[in-house]
């Protein structure tokens, strides 16, 4: 199989500076040398272009009208590689981005008539809209524009309309929902793992049942991997870090049996801030978890 990297530099829709340096960060790890040891082939396409921020108007609608540009881009390459048969593996970038990528992986799979499966690995939900947020950060968002919310261009990225449906997501690992993201996880009768139910139930129990759901009645499944969603005592090079996170074992196993799934279709890895990093561990890390998720095994 081959594997497409795709860098998004981009920190429009972050409040602290930095995660824009993500992909350089990526690129600098073990990543293509580990996909390579799994016979994979690595293409890497390259970084989408993004305006500097300093660039912008400094107001919400201009920042949200940049990210939506930089997400038409990446929905395009997203949607050809899939297309083509080959993995996204989009790299981050502030997790805005992922209204872009997951868009162009339904719009694919919608050519074939099927729907998106998406496993959100994340601290955080990211559903909030450009009305409910209460800190106006994109990287806040994506979740509620696949859903169909929000500012309209944002949300419009695919031909499936919306790119996901609530039923084909699941969160796993959420620790950190604001008032009006839990009202909607409620509302919408949204699939959501916290980091409780892996306490209460073990890693292995709750990722199988992320797995049934993701696929059930889809063609295939999205990863959207947060640096943030492991604990910032392995993952310290995240802008915004929340203690009580999955341990590196855990880490691991999701993604080993994300592997074992065989529906994974693409990923994303975003959030790494080498500014606020240690030596790369959080690249270094994710580029470890990368190799799990496509099929690095123990034995
Ligand atoms: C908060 C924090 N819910 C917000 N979200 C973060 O700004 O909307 N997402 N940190 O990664
Ligand atoms: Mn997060
Ligand atoms: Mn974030
Ligand atoms: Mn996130």
């Amino acid at each position: 199989g081959t594997v497409q990297l795709i860098g998004v530099p981009m920190d429009l829709g972050a409040s602290r500076r930095g995660v824009d340096m993500g992909p350089s960060a990526m690129r600098l790890s073990s990543l293509t040398a580990q996909l390579e040891r799994l016979g994979l082939a690595v293409q890497d396409a390259g970084n989408v272009p993004v305006p500097d921020r300093t660039s912008l108007a400094n107001e919400p609608r201009a920042v949200l009208d940049a990210i939506t540009e930089v997400c038409i881009d990446l929905a395009d390459r997203t949607a050809a590689a899939v297309r083509a048969g080959i993995r996204p593996l989009v790299l981050g970038g502030d997790h805005s981005l992922a209204a872009g990528s997951v868009a162009g992986t339904a719009t694919a799979l919608a050519e074939r008539g099927q729907r998106t499966g998406l496993i959100w690995l994340d601290a955080h939900a990211d559903l909030n809209t450009p009305q409910s947020s209460l800190s106006g950060n994109v990287h806040g968002m994506p979740v509620a524009h696949l859903l169909g919310f929000g500012h309209r261009p944002l949300r419009q990225l695919s031909t499936a309309i919306p790119a996901v449906s609530p039923e084909h997501l699941v969160y796993v690992g959420l620790r950190d929902l604001d008032d009006a993201e839990r009202a909607m996880i409620r509302e919408l009768g949204l699939h959501a793992y916290t980091m409780r139910d892996i306490d209460e139930r073990g890693l292995r129990a709750v990722m199988d049942e992320a797995v049934s759901i993701a696929t059930d009645g889809t063609g295939g499944v999205h990863v959207s991997c947060d640096a943030d969603w492991v604990d910032p005592a392995e993952a310290p090079g995240v802008g915004t870090p929340v203690r009580g996170g999955a341990t590196l074992r855990e880490a691991h196993l999701a993604m080993e049996i994300v592997h074992d799934s065989g529906a994974m279709v693409a990923m994303d890895l975003v959030e790494i801030n080498p500014i606020l990093d240690r030596q790369n561990q959080t690249a270094e890390l994710c580029a470890e978890l990368i190799a799990s998720a496509f099929g690095r095994r123990i034995l």
